[in-house]
């Protein structure tokens, strides 16, 4: 069975700082998998290792370089994962790079952690209180603020236990992935396996992963196998194979089909159709307090998402003073942001990112995503992540879409496909009334409209929608006596004058389509409708019929009945052939 309680925790820190050994110590597995990096005495790539917690809890490590030279690649390790480890050597105590990886956990959002003051036995008591006492100062106002400081040595393994047990805890608070449908996983390796093509490894997230499942592939590196299904052979978690694998794991996925260098680091993987897949999102930017210079639009930079970077496109959308429309972002300030990448990537609302200046390897900022699919121009666009902003600026959205751009599932309001904005909503129903009332008594021919302002139609009270024509039903109307009484009559219907109609309540009746004036004389319209089932009833019996047959079908006397065939030749009911009338282009059905 595959324990769904696991957790994801990325190591961070200086270089040299014991990062790989304390890893090593907590797992009994080296992280440092290449020989470049055991020569070294330094890692150089990611690293990856796994222990089950005494809580039953697994733990996958993702263990980061901390030479600021490999920047890059910390940030791609810690893309994805749910609690750091901050480990901060008692030798050396606080450095650039403990201070670095922090901003960097803290720009996105890692929900949790813990610091480590490690080479305990390397340094003096004394030593160790100052650094350790030191550390809760430069949490405070970081997403570590009031984290636990355990003291240990990977060498010698005091303290190890103590690590364990504050892990232990600290896995216990955190939130269970939640599966909802969406897989994702941001590709950290992709290697050969003789035999077995190709195996991708990641930390996956928002759903399963399942044997004989399709994923689809985007990104830098995965352009080539754009539109292609890619079959899961094989799913290993912690190196065993399992059927499927839940979210919040790390998991190897054994791909048909693909060459592995087809994809690499920064690629994803996802559901087919689940995502939402852009090159361009609004967003938030956190300027880091301690650049020494401001962001400037001019720039050339680096944005970090999932486990990938990508050269990208700045705009500045509002500057976090209120200034709209400025090049600039002040350090310590805030903003809202236009990015633009170069290759399309899956993204949701809330999904963080980092910003390096490009070439420098300097981190920037960063922030949260906004709106994957920004419509609005840049100086206009005001983005958040409110599910009724998507909706108010296209007006009519697709349920479906509209959950891949929210991540949020939205009930759809009309014909069980449309969420509707309510101003559009009302201006669509102004204008679809506005032509019903032009199109009069002929009503207006439902056919022509968009799908869209045929669902609304339904559902406008006011119109009634009859054989493809929609005509103003009008409040109140089937109440008025005299229409009654008309509808009553039937094909021999009073004159108006007995029927005391004011002039104003007959051209209405006859615009909404309720009565017709045949020649001077007026029907109800359910009287000339059925009268015309009846003539097609006839007709499909006979071919062509008299006045006189009309007259007795209908029991009606022949004044009525000519005003009637007369009405109907002109409206394409029938046509006349000498004595006889025969089917028109407009014949209904048959009664
Ligand atoms: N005495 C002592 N030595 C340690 C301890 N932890 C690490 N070391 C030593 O410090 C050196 C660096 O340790 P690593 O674990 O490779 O450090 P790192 O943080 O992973 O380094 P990078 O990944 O390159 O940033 C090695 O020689 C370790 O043996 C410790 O707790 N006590
Ligand atoms: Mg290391």
């Amino acid at each position: 069975m595959v324990t769904s309680s696991m957790h994801v925790v990325a190591t961070a820190g200086h270089v040299d700082h014991g990062k790989s050994s304390l890893v090593a110590a907590l797992t009994g597995i080296d992280p440092d998998r290449w020989p470049e990096e055991k020569a070294r005495g330094l890692t150089i790539d990611l690293g990856f290792a796994h222990r089950t917690l005494p809580s039953g809890r697994q733990v996958s490590f993702v263990d980061v370089p901390g030479h600021v030279r490999f920047l890059r690649t910390m940030v791609a390790g810690v893309g994805a994962v749910d609690a750091c480890l901050l480990v901060v050597a008692a030798t050396e105590g606080w450095k650039p790079q403990s201070e670095e990886h922090l901003r960097i956990l803290d720009l996105l959002g890692i929900r949790g952690g813990m610091v480590v003051i490690t080479k305990a036995g390397a340094a003096g008591a004394d030593r160790v209180a100052t650094v350790a006492a030191n550390v809760p100062a430069r949490l405070a106002g970081t997403i570590l603020e009031g984290a636990p400081v355990v003291v240990a040595d990977s060498v010698t393994g005091a303290g190890l236990g103590d690590v364990v047990a504050t892990l232990d805890a600290l896995t216990g608070t955190l939130p269970t992935a939640p599966d909802m449908g969406r897989s994702r996983l941001w590709v950290d390796r992709s290697f050969p396996i003789r035999g077995a093509g190709t195996v991708v490894t990641g930390t996956l997230a928002g759903g399963s992963v399942a044997i004989g499942d399709e994923l689809v592939a985007h990104g830098p590196t995965a352009a080539r196998l754009r539109g292609r299904s890619l079959r899961v052979r094989g799913v290993q978690v912690h190196g065993a194979d399992r059927p499927r694998v839940g979210p919040g794991h790390r998991a190897a996925i054994n791909l048909a089909g693909v060459e592995h260098r087809d994809l690499h680091r920064g690629d994803v993987l996802t559901r087919p159709g689940r995502w939402w897949v852009t090159r361009r999102f609004d967003a938030t930017l956190q300027v880091l307090a301690a650049l020494d210079h401001p962001v400037s639009t001019r720039g050339a930079f680096t944005v970090h998402l999932g486990s990938g970077d990508q050269a990208a496109r700045l705009r500045i959308l509002r500057a976090g003073r209120g200034a709209s429309g400025g090049s600039t972002l002040e350090p310590g300030e805030g903003g809202l942001v236009r990015i633009e990448v170069g290759a399309a990537v899956p993204l949701v609302p809330g999904d963080r990112y980092v910003l390096l200046e490009h070439g420098r390897a300097e981190v920037v900022g960063g922030g949260e995503v906004l709106d994957v699919d920004p419509i609005l121009a840049p100086s206009r666009a005001r983005p958040d992540r409110s599910v009724e902003r998507v909706v108010a600026e296209r007006g009519w959205v697709d349920a479906t879409v509209l959950t891949l751009l929210t991540g949020v599932v939205v009930a759809p309001d009309l014909a069980d496909r449309w969420v509707v904005d309510p101003a559009a909503r009302t201006a669509a129903a102004d204008e679809l009334r506005a032509a019903v009332r032009g199109a009069g008594g002929a009503g207006l021919d439902v056919a022509g409209l968009d799908e869209r302002h045929r669902a609304l139609l339904a559902e406008l009270p006011e119109v009634t929608v009859e054989s493809g024509l929609a005509r103003p039903t009008g409040p109140g109307t089937a109440d008025e006596p005299w229409l009654r009484a008309l509808e009553q009559a039937g094909w021999s219907p009073p004159p108006l004058a007995e029927l005391s109609v004011d002039r104003t309540a007959l051209r209405a009746a006859l615009q909404r389509g309720r009565v017709v004036d045949a020649g001077g004389v007026h029907f109800a319209a359910s009287a000339v409708d059925a009268a015309a089932r009846v003539v097609a009833g006839l007709l499909a019996e006979h071919g062509g019929v008299t006045v006189a047959q009309v007259r007795d079908a209908l029991g009606s006397s022949r004044r009525y009945v000519l005003a009637l065939l007369a009405h109907f030749d002109a409206s394409g009911v029938t046509r006349r052939r000498g004595d006889l009338r025969i089917g028109g282009p407009r014949l209904p059905g048959p009664a």
